[in-house]
């Protein structure tokens, strides 16, 4: 019996696919294909798949050739079921060509000519809604949305406000935008949703704005120092029922949500301790101080809830600058540290020591694609990563492109009540240390 196999997504099944896997199958006696699990999807940039995992097996099941199906699940597989499987023949699109030549090693390898004028990207952006964003910012130094948004299919950056015209100009220019606004009215005739990202200042009013034009708002955070004011534009997005999302892209990458499994599901014991600290990298931008902040006080509150004890506050200062800035939140037993330095130096981590083990983020935590754990038991360190491109700003989209299409306005990714939490801990350091 000769076996051959492919793979492939198989996202929004169509004739391309079909034929494929009819002409597949006519190299041997028995079929099995390979259809791409979400993980290994996500790791290859694919975030755009439509389809869940079990239509599209189903899809592929349905047309009657496939004698065998399995999910491919991680890079290099391919030679582990070949080898499986005692593969004889490996059929793939000439899309591919030059790609696997390699597998030609293990087994005749066959790179077939692509259906032409027919593709899931081409469907997609024929049949699913599209989602303009506007940005309004106050500087040209940061492409991370534009660049990102794309990759979510129906998404893009349509164009940009900055009140500094030649900001605005720039920007434009530079990641090759379709419109220069000339105000935010014009904007928001055009776009759905808007991005803001200007100094901490300007945040409150433009968030207001953009609320009251009936646009979803992705801001920066955080939007503001006072928890009043966060709870008032979270009542008015509700209101008007708008999403309102908090840009914190540590808690849409997939390896944090493990880690928040681990530590709530008891793998690594009681927590004891945690340590979260940030050094600030540009020193040229001065309100980065409180994202810093904000962006270290949300894994505690992720990981311990909303209901501390109490709160101590430490800083250092120069003339009115925070130089460095400390907040212990205790939770019963147990402390949470956040560390963060604006001239003062101190190593980027995460750290949560359990009574059964520790975990440790490293360099880059807030884009982090693995974390460490150390059991307590003396067995190996263990390593959890899920790899992507970027720094997260995709799977922020990915949520919001699943709230609007299923009609909804929060997220339980990061829940209100979570991010008014996080401004009220930073309102009370401001209010400490401002004594
Ligand atoms: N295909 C085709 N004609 C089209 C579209 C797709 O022949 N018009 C073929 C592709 O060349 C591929 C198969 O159908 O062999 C599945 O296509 P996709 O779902 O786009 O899969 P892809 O992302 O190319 O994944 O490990 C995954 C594989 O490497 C292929």
């Amino acid at each position: 019996m000769k076996k051959v196999i492919t793979y492939g997504t198989f996202d929004l099944f169509h004739n391309g696919h079909y034929n494929m896997l009819a002409r597949a199958k006519e190299y041997g006696d028995y079929l099995i294909v390979g259809v791409t699990g979400d993980t290994y999807d996500i790791g290859r940039g694919k975030l755009s798949v439509k389809d869940s995992l079990a239509t599209r097996i189903e899809n592929v099941k349905n047309t009657g050739l496939v004698d065998e199906i399995i999910v491919e699940e991680y890079l290099g597989q391919k030679i582990s079921d070949i080898n499986r499987f005692d593969v004889d023949t490996f059929v793939i699109g000439d899309d591919w060509k030059g790609k696997f030549d390699h597998i030609a090693q293990y087994c005749e390898l066959v790179y077939l000519e692509r259906t032409k004028g027919i593709s899931s990207t081409q469907l997609r952006e024929e049949n699913f809604e599209k989602y303009n964003i506007g940005i309004i910012t106050d500087r040209i130094d940061d492409n991370q949305l534009v660049k990102e948004a794309p990759l979510v299919s129906g998404f893009q950056v349509t164009g940009v406000f900055a009140e500094d015209r030649q900001v605005a100009g720039e920007f434009y220019k530079k990641y090759e935008l379709e419109n220069l606004y000339g105000s935010t009215a014009s904007m928001f005739d055009d776009v759905k949703i808007v991005y803001i990202r200007t100094e901490l200042d300007k945040r409150y009013a433009y968030i207001k704005q953009a609320l009251d034009a009936g646009k979803h708002v992705i801001c920066d955070v955080p939007f503001t120092l006072k928890a009043d004011k966060q709870r008032e534009l979270t009542e008015l997005a509700a209101s008007k029922n708008l999403i309102l999302i908090n840009n914190i892209k540590l808690v849409y990458i997939q390896v944090f949500t493990q880690l928040l499994w681990m530590c709530h599901a008891g793998l690594i014991g009681d927590i004891i301790r945690i340590e979260c600290s940030v050094s600030k990298q540009d020193r040229h931008i001065p309100y980065l101080f409180n994202e810093l902040m904000a962006m270290s006080i949300c894994p505690i509150i992720k990981i311990l809830g909303t209901d501390y004890d109490d709160m101590k506050c430490k800083t250092i200062k120069e003339g009115d600058t925070v130089e460095f800035g400390s907040i212990t939140l205790r939770y019963g037993e147990c402390d949470a540290i956040i560390n963060v330095g604006n001239t003062v130096r101190v190593n980027n981590k995460i750290e949560i020591i359990g009574s059964k083990g520790t975990i440790r983020m490293g360099d880059n935590w807030w884009r982090a694609n693995y974390f460490e754990l150390h059991k307590t038991d003396g067995s190996q360190k263990q390593i959890y990563n899920v790899n992507f491109e970027g720094n997260g700003f995709k799977f922020l989209i990915r949520d919001m492109l699943n709230m609007l299409q299923n009609d909804r306005i929060t997220t339980k990714i990061l829940s209100n009540n979570e991010a008014v939490k996080m401004i009220e801990v930073l309102e009370e350091f401001y209010n400490d240390h401002e004594q």
